[in-house]
């Protein structure tokens, strides 16, 4: 199968990483969703990623179907996501105020670095930025226990905390959120998110 997108997109990068820790084999497409545009658009006609392309050719869109159908691909016994009841409830809003804060600090960051600057919004970043970091501030206040075995939460957190510190870095001072540079800290120094690491947002930047 192929993953298409790169690993600066934290939605990319938090199936990357799943397919690794499920131990799934998977070619990268590392082209741009900004430069290759139509031939993104060709794999997703939302122009977006990440997509994974299957070994019969169905394209999967959206991260969290393409995360859904590696679970039920693998089963119960090693979803990354609780199958039901309070555990699962519990993933499923961690997932939300995660990929919540990627959606808000992200809109916030296109707004700031690729919108020509005279047509900035500053308020429209302002609040965005508020909402990305209530939710930060949110899972920050979260018992994160290390030692279970990885879970899609914690994997979708952590790839968000990498992301933030690319895209907009004074959001995540060091010393602000003790407990996610714990968790962050943990995951990072796995061979699933070492060999995912993104060294830079690159997304085009407008003066
Ligand atoms: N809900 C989607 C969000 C994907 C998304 O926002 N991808 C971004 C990269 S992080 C993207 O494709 N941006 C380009 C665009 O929207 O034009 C998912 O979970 O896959």
């Amino acid at each position: 199968m192929i993953l298409v997108g790169q690993y600066d997109s934290p939605y990319v990068r938090r199936v990357a990483v799943s397919l690794r820790v499920l131990e799934f084999e998977y070619e990268h497409d590392t082209r741009s969703v900004f430069a290759d545009f139509d031939a993104m658009r060709a794999t997703n006609p939302l122009g977006r990623i990440p997509s994974l392309v299957l070994d019969d050719a169905e394209v999967l869109i959206d991260s969290a179907a393409i995360l859904d159908w590696l679970d039920q691909t693998v089963g119960p016994e090693r979803a990354l996501l609780p199958a039901a009841g309070a555990e699962r409830r519990r993933a499923l809003r961690l997932i939300a105020l995660a990929t919540g804060a990627i959606d808000k600090v992200g809109a916030a960051a296109y707004e700031r670095l690729i919108r020509p600057a005279a047509l900035r919004w500053p308020e429209w970043v302002l609040r965005c930025r508020t909402q990305g970091a209530g939710a930060i501030a949110a899972l920050a206040a979260e018992p994160w226990s290390p030692g279970k075995t990885l879970d899609q939460a914690e994997i979708t957190t952590a790839c968000m905390l990498r992301y933030v510190t690319m895209a907009d870095p004074e959001l995540l001072p060091p010393g602000r959120h003790p407990t996610l540079e714990a968790l962050s800290a943990r995951c990072e120094a796995l061979p699933e998110f070492e060999a995912t690491w993104p060294a830079e947002y690159a997304v085009p930047r407008n003066p």
